[in-house]
């Protein structure tokens, strides 16, 4: 019989992994934790670029589940800077005491399952080999960097860096240097004017322009935080009954299609004074009023530029609000003023190569001193499918989605039994609040696990009819938001050369997604394959 070594393997130390962690304790299940980074934090463990923030407001980007932590944590900006960030997720991991659980430094390699044991056996790269009965992939949307698609890359003498794994042990010294940035996504768009501040000459090679309005932030709202802290299960509760996890900010009332010109300038104006032009209305979802919000924005953003070609290029002419992922900062537009800082259009001059000295584009050579990669990720899938996961029948994951991400509910592949995907593709993920979808998933895949062990029960996977359902549910709701599917973007995996091309994001809310995750389990699981037995 093999060895059972743990309950739960939970890989990721983030938002997600840390609740795991805790939350698997709370059970009673024994469980080890792995981390590649040297410390807790996921995503903004690895993001340190200068800049880097999170745009969603810090009083919603938290953990409800432990009144203490609300109460005892204060947040110094509405939205928090990315260190303020770690330090409140080690600061959560220390006290619910899940750090001790957590190995560091170090990857795991492959995760394959035994269908006669019905065990999951983990393999690390610090050559330990643990067999447990359920294994929680808690390895964050956002953690697979994508692979610079730019030849030359390697040639370049001077310093390269990337956004995503920004270097920890060291300080990058960008005073006085000629800074090349490739990237205007959220991570090109924070970390420009940062360098800006220091560099000589900031060169910013952008392929496609995106919208970018301000941020929310500023300090926070004594009497909010109160609020917050008087009934944080209550708050927790109020958070999945939303759309997007956030605490409604009901600006925009009423609706477009029934004011007239003057009524939507003025609903316009007002959603933008309050930093959220895009809840201008009650149906901004809708295309007529996304495409009113879309040239509203493309008016401001083009009047705060001085140059006219600078602006002209900034301004995303080519996709509606919300096609892409949009960008927020009080500053970005503004820097392209400043004589030292210049922006390179890669849709009229493509970069040709990468050289020993910079970058050559098809009208010019650019001498460098330091390359900055904010080249975004192989976001969603790319995180599951670099863990070489094998499933029943020896049936490789990467096989599986061969032709894009299925599953059900966004946390479990058929075929992949006692397997959990927390922060990965077809949930409401990047497109809803992380920190609210992080302990709603977990709490599910726990109310699973709890639900097994009460029923004597030994696994469950979802039946692949589910799963196709799931997929299509995905897709319908992808079709109703204007730009979802005509947009090039890492919502729908057209930013990695040959990655199949699915939307990935589920976009019928927070609240819908939770009322089909918690049906499945008042019904007993219908749309799973549930098998008898207890693990060895
Ligand atoms: P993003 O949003 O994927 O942005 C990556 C940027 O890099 C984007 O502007 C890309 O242009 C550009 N890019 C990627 N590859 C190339 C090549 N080969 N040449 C030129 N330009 C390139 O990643 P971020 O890190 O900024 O943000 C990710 C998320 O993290 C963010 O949305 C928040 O949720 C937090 P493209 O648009 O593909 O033309």
């Amino acid at each position: 019989m093999t060895k059972v070594d743990c309950d739960v393997v939970v890989v990721g130390a983030g938002f997600a992994g840390i609740y795991a962690l805790w939350k698997a304790e709370q059970q009673g299940l024994s469980v080890r934790g792995f981390e590649r980074a040297s410390d807790v934090g996921g995503t903004w463990y690895w993001n340190a670029y200068p800049g880097a923030r999170c745009d969603v407001a810090s009083y919603n980007y938290a953990y409800f589940f432990n009144s203490d932590v609300v109460r005892e944590w204060d947040w110094s900006d509405v939205c928090s800077r990315q260190g303020e960030i770690q330090q409140y997720l080690s600061f959560v991991a220390e006290k619910c005491d899940v750090t001790r659980l957590i190995t560091f430094d170090t990857r795991v390699l492959t995760t394959t399952w035994s269908e006669e044991a019905g065990l999951w056996t983990v393999r690390t790269s610090g050559r330990e080999t643990v067999v447990c009965r359920y294994l929680v992939l808690a390895v964050g949307a956002l953690s697979e960097p994508k692979a610079p698609d730019i030849p030359g890359v390697d040639s370049f003498e001077g310093e390269a860096w990337f956004t995503s794994s920004w270097p920890r042990d060291s300080e990058v010294d960008l005073k006085g240097k000629r800074v090349g940035v490739i990237g205007t996504g959220s991570s090109g768009v924070q970390c420009v004017p940062e360098v800006a501040k220091v560099a000589r000459e900031v060169v910013v090679f952008q392929r496609t322009a995106n919208f970018v309005t301000p941020t929310l932030s500023g300090p926070m709202d004594p009497e909010l935080v109160e609020e917050l802290r008087a009934d944080p299960e209550a708050v927790r509760n109020g958070l999945r009954k939303t759309y997007g996890g956030n605490q409604p900010l009901y600006i925009g009332s009423d609706r477009f299609s029934e004011l007239d010109e003057e009524g939507r300038e003025k609903a316009l104006w007002h959603a933008w004074e309050q930093r959220e032009v895009a809840l201008a209305f009650w149906d901004s979802h809708l295309p007529d009023a996304n495409a009113a919000i879309s040239e509203f924005i493309r008016q401001r953003m083009h009047e705060v530029v001085n140059d006219p070609w600078t602006a002209d290029q900034l301004v995303p002419w080519d996709h509606p609000y919300g096609g892409k992922r949009p960008c927020k900062s009080d500053v970005y537009l503004q820097t392209f003023n400043q004589p030292h800082v210049r922006l390179v259009s890669l849709r009229e001059t493509p970069i040709e190569q990468i050289v020993s000295k910079g970058i050559v584009t098809s009208a010019e050579a650019f001498d460098l001193d330091v390359i900055i990669y904010a080249t975004g990720f192989d976001a969603l899938s790319g995180p599951v499918r670099a863990l070489n996961i094998t499933g029943i029948d020896g049936m490789a994951m990467n096989d599986q989605w061969a032709d894009g991400p299925v599953n059900y509910l966004g946390t479990m592949v058929h075929g992949f039994p006692n397997l959990f995907l927390p922060s990965s593709a077809m949930s409401p993920s990047v497109l809803s609040n992380m920190a609210t979808l992080a302990e709603q998933q977990i709490d599910f895949i726990f109310d699973k696990i709890r639900w097994l062990d009460e029923h004597g029960q030994a696994r469950l996977h979802p039946t692949a009819e589910s799963q196709e359902f799931w997929r299509d549910e995905t897709l319908r709701y992808a079709k109703r938001v204007p730009g979802a599917l005509t947009t090039d973007s890492w919502y729908n995996g057209a930013n990695v050369p040959g990655k199949p091309r699915r939307y990935m994001v589920y976009r019928g809310g927070f609240s819908r997604y939770n009322d089909a995750c918690y049906r499945e389990l008042e019904e007993g699981f219908p749309g799973y394959e549930v098998l008898p037995g207890r693990a060895a």
